[in-house]
């Protein structure tokens, strides 16, 4: 994984950094804050609203799920502060009234948008919540999420696990949840075709994921349209010296109970899995120049709690539509009044993209995608201009994959590889042996 090593100051502007570590706003605790919404990086230039269709659309923006947690026909009850927290994460249960959307909501004004070609640069991010109808727990989900399940890794707060000196002192408690999230067992779901078909339209500038899971892959978004912001487990390298360690013996060492060791530093390899206190990908500042191109900003099943990654929501151009979709409002929705031009539609994320695909008219092609996808071994990275009726349906090159002849101390014969898994699909991530024993 490329690093780039210089300093940084959090204070500074995010376009003037060269290196941003990860870092959580939810520090030592499970307690959700509401993330930083104040000025951003674009948060002064309030432009002109020039296109008058644009902003009739956006004139007919609301809220899907708000009308039944404010009794108020539009309006909002004020708080003692100017502003009304949502529901957050933490606290609505899935089956809150919330979640009940209206046709009229957030979901078809951005449809009405995209239908009448005025998004053409579509940015998602996303995070754990869209892989949740994988069959991987999120973080912060009570009672399912991995957060909410940490007991037995024995250690004094959840972030621990993913804090990179904590790890350096005890890899076991990562190595233990490793073996759970390692990619292999688990297919992407219809969100994430969703996500590839704004590909396969030509919208999507770019997707950032927060997940680790390399679904995204998997379902045949092409790496020149994502960024991977807290790395994944397709690569590996030492935690101290960063020197490049094949994937395939760390998973197999980890998968083993041993700990994979660099052969120059003798220190602890790790997946390149971003940790608390870790350099993001080089790849991520991508954003300085693909956010303020955006048209639409989607954001898919996160918390926004992790920092850098959270705050890039706050980088579109103020009269750029945001549509959250998402179990509860999060970030800058959860204040009301919202931006204008923000949508939420709250719920089941699946149930809501399939919804809005259905609005938009990809359903069918959608299906067809995953169909085709799944049935293929090697799923395709296709990044040839999208056509409106055909499913994008290249071959790939299997690639080979990543065996070294290096053993690692102790480590043992790793398990069968055994999955259908492809080296190709996932850019050398390592083969289907894990299971997900959350
Ligand atoms: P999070 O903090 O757990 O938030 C997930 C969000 O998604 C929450 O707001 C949930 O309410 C929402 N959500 C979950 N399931 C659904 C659903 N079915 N429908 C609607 N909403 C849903 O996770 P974030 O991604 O915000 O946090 C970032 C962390 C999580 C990243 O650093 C990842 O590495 C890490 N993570 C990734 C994975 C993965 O790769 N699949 C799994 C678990 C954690």
């Amino acid at each position: 994984m490329n690093r780039s090593r210089s300093s940084w100051d959090k204070k500074t502007s995010q376009a003037s950094v060269t290196r941003i570590t990860r870092s959580s706003q939810a520090r030592h605790t499970n307690h959700i804050e509401p993330p930083d919404s104040g000025p951003s990086l674009y948060g002064k230039q309030r432009r002109k609203q020039t296109d008058s269709a644009l902003a009739q659309n956006l004139s007919q923006m609301s809220v899907s799920g708000q009308d039944a947690l404010f009794t108020g026909k539009g309006k909002v009850p004020k708080a003692s502060s100017d502003s009304v927290p949502a529901p957050r994460s933490d606290q609505a249960a899935p089956s809150s009234p919330a979640v009940k959307s209206s046709s009229r909501g957030g979901l078809a004004s951005v449809a009405r948008l995209v239908k009448l070609g005025r998004c053409k640069n579509v940015v998602v991010v996303a995070g754990a919540g869209i892989s949740t109808a994988s069959g991987i727990p999120d973080f912060r989900t009570p009672g399912t999420g991995l957060y909410a399940n940490l007991e037995k890794y024995n250690i004094p707060y959840p972030e621990a696990i993913f804090n990179i000196d904590y790890f350096s002192n005890d890899p076991q408690p990562f190595f233990s949840l490793a073996k759970a999230l390692y990619p292999g067992s688990h297919r992407p779901n219809y969100i994430h075709y969703f996500i590839r078909m704004l590909h396969h339209k030509g919208l999507l500038l770019r997707l950032y994921t927060q997940n680790i899971d390399g679904l995204e892959k998997l379902c045949g978004i092409p790496d020149e349209k994502l960024v991977e912001a807290h790395g994944s487990f397709a690569t590996a390298s030492c935690h101290l010296c960063y020197t490049p360690y094949p994937a395939e013996e760390a998973k197999r060492a980890i998968m083993n109970d041993n700990v994979p060791i660099c052969t120059f530093c003798a220190a602890t390899v790790k997946p390149d899995v971003v940790f608390f206190g870790e350099d993001l990908p080089q790849k991520y500042f991508l954003h300085t120049k693909d956010f303020p191109k955006a048209d639409l900003l989607i954001i898919m099943g996160t918390s926004l709690q992790i920092e850098p990654f959270a705050s890039l929501v706050n980088t579109v151009r103020s009269t750029v539509p945001r549509l959250l979709l998402n179990r509860h409002a999060v970030g800058p929705f959860e204040k009301v009044p919202l931006r204008r031009g923000d949508h939420m539609e709250l719920g089941n994320l699946e149930d809501t993209v399939r919804r809005f695909a259905e609005m938009l008219c990809w359903n069918n092609e959608i299906e067809e995608l995953m169909r085709n996808q799944e049935t293929l071994t090697i799923p395709p990275l296709v990044s040839s201009p999208p056509s409106q009726t055909c499913p994008i349906r290249a071959t790939a090159e299997p690639q080979g994959r990543t065996e070294t002849s290096r053993s690692i101390p102790g480590a043992q014969r790793a398990a069968g590889s055994g999955g259908e898994e492809t080296d190709s699909e996932t850019d050398s991530k390592s083969s289907a042996s894990s299971t997900l024993s959350n």
